[in-house]
């Protein structure tokens, strides 16, 4: 495999924000040397809000650009090196099949994920209503695991590892009640990505003062 020559690149990040840990997954399974910033959502760097006044995690510098949304970052990171194909590149339907269940990921799944985890914050219906809808998603995302390994294929790609770190905020709301859940497919996938040295290399604390 030829390696191509990397910029490096800085990413301002917080450890437990599913967005930035997609952008961390991408950017080290492609192998990019990138300098990581752990900050405080409360106090946030000067220097970040420069490069990206929105203020959210992550950000990603490199090469004079800035890259403020996690998925643009993962592809940025692919676009560097893809050493096991995450972009599925053999099967021209994959991009289409990204793009729709990563959407719906984002948009939707997402919604009833906040719902679902801060259920104080939204009075008008039970938790469980939040967590029923949020369950709609998991049942379609076993259904295909039923099918195949991962979600797209019988191989990882960029779709898991951009699912990967919300299902796992899902999961881990309620864990008696996901391990009771009637997903066998999906706990075998969360389980083994979860246990992967890729995930486990990217939630490892960074060594810093801050109280996480
Ligand atoms: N669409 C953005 C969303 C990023 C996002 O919302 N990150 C959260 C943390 S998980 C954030 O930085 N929120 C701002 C804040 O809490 O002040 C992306 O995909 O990068």
């Amino acid at each position: 495999m030829i390696t191509r020559p990397m910029p490096e690149a800085t990413l301002y990040s917080f450890r437990r924000c599913p967005y930035a840990m997609r952008a961390r997954l991408a950017l080290r399974y492609a192998q990019v040397p990138v300098q990581i910033i752990e900050v405080s959502l409360k106090a946030k760097p000067p220097e970040m809000l420069a490069l990206s006044a929105k203020g959210t995690v992550p950000v990603l510098a490199v090469d004079g650009r800035v890259i403020d949304e996690s998925l643009e970052i993962m592809h940025w990171a692919l676009e560097q090196q893809d050493p096991e194909d995450w972009r599925l590149t053999a099967d021209p339907a994959a991009p289409a099949q990204m793009t729709a269940l990563i959407a719906e990921n984002d948009q939707v799944f997402k919604v009833h994920l906040n719902r679902y985890k801060y259920a104080e914050r939204y009075p008008e219906a039970p938790m469980e209503h939040y967590r029923a809808q949020g369950a709609v998603f998991l049942a379609q995302l076993e259904s295909r695991l039923q099918e195949q390994r991962y979600l797209l294929a019988e191989r990882a790609s960029l779709a898991d590892m951009a699912l990967l770190p919300f299902v796992r905020q899902f999961a881990h709301v309620d864990r008696q009640w996901f391990a009771q859940a009637p997903y066998p497919a999906l706990h075998a996938w969360l389980q083994g990505l979860l246990e992967s040295q890729l995930f486990t290399a990217v939630m490892a604390k960074p060594p810093s003062n801050i109280d996480l």
